[in-house]
């Protein structure tokens, strides 16, 4: 892992802090190097890791967006490389198999506000604000936010706030169904340790596979409902579901 994610884990947790707070922490090769070879290889040394969080260094961004000053150079095929390199690093995130929580303590503007929806819950604090302000640099959203916020928000909404490219406030972020949870921002973390408690009492193997199959829904290549039923029934044989249901039965806590 390079210098610019520091990482904490903690009661099997993992805190994972984008950490160039003197560019609002923008993203640039680094730190998307750094994401891509944590969620591909680097998570595998936590023990029995059951939860993510994804959060800004310093007090006044989340991630900023993509790093401006570094892709002054890109031709078209580099660019898009870049861009195939991110696409491939927020799915890593967005089919991670336990929960990736965004906790967006500022700025989650382009490049970060595409990190934030890849997230599978977002929490924000009050003063955060979002955006997809890449028309006004002449470009679109390029790590999948042309495909992921009218996912979220619907075609109408998607469509004024990427042409615009407007930012609005984490409040407004809560009533379009962009992010989960508004709060202040001394409660951020809290809030975050407060949803994994209650995941992490879940069996972990369901937990992974509720998230394979709400995400097979966006997948064009995929039958949601033909995953839906086969990981059902996979899961129906599972220790873990034998487990809950006896617990339920004999009335005490199942313990996965
Ligand atoms: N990149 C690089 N540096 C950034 C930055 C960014 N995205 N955002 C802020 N900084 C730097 C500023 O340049 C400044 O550096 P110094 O001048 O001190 O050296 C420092 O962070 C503090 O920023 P400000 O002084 O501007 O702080 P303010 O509070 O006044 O303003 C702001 C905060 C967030 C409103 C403002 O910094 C701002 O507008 N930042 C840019 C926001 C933005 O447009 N972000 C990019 C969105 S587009 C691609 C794939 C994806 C993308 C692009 C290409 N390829 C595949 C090629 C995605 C693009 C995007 O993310």
């Amino acid at each position: 892992m390079n210098d610019t994610i520091t990482i904490e884990i903690k009661e099997h947790i993992a805190t994972l802090t984008i950490d160039r707070p003197k560019a609002l922490n923008a993203i640039n090769a680094d730190v998307m190097q750094g994401l891509n070879d944590w969620f591909s290889e680097g998570y595998k040394s936590v023990d029995k890791l059951r939860g993510v969080i994804i959060t800004g260094g310093g007090e006044k961004a989340f991630v900023a967006g993509a790093d401006i000053k570094g892709f002054t150079n890109l031709t078209a095929e580099s660019g898009s490389e870049v861009s195939r390199f991110g696409q491939e690093t927020y799915f890593l995130i967005e089919n991670f198999h336990v929960p990736v929580i965004a906790a967006v303590n500022g700025f989650a503007l382009g490049g970060g506000c595409e990190l934030a929806m890849a997230c599978h819950i977002r929490v924000a604090s009050m003063d955060a604000k979002f955006g997809l302000p890449e028309v006004s640099l002449g470009l679109i959203p390029g790590y999948g936010g042309t495909q992921r916020l009218p996912q979220l928000v619907g075609k109408a909404k998607a469509m004024e706030l990427i042409l615009t490219g407007q930012m609005i406030s984490a409040e407004e972020a809560v009533k379009i169904g962009l992010i989960n949870y508004a709060i202040d921002k001394d409660e951020l973390i809290s809030k975050c340790q407060s949803i994994f408690k209650k995941t992490r009492t879940k069996g972990p193997l369901a937990v992974s596979k509720a998230i394979e199959a709400i995400n097979a829904y966006y997948d064009k290549s995929n039958d949601g409902f033909e995953t839906e039923h086969s990981t059902f029934g996979l899961l129906l044989e599972s220790d873990e579901c034998k487990e809950g249901v006896s617990a339920f039965i004999e009335k005490r806590k199942a313990e996965f």
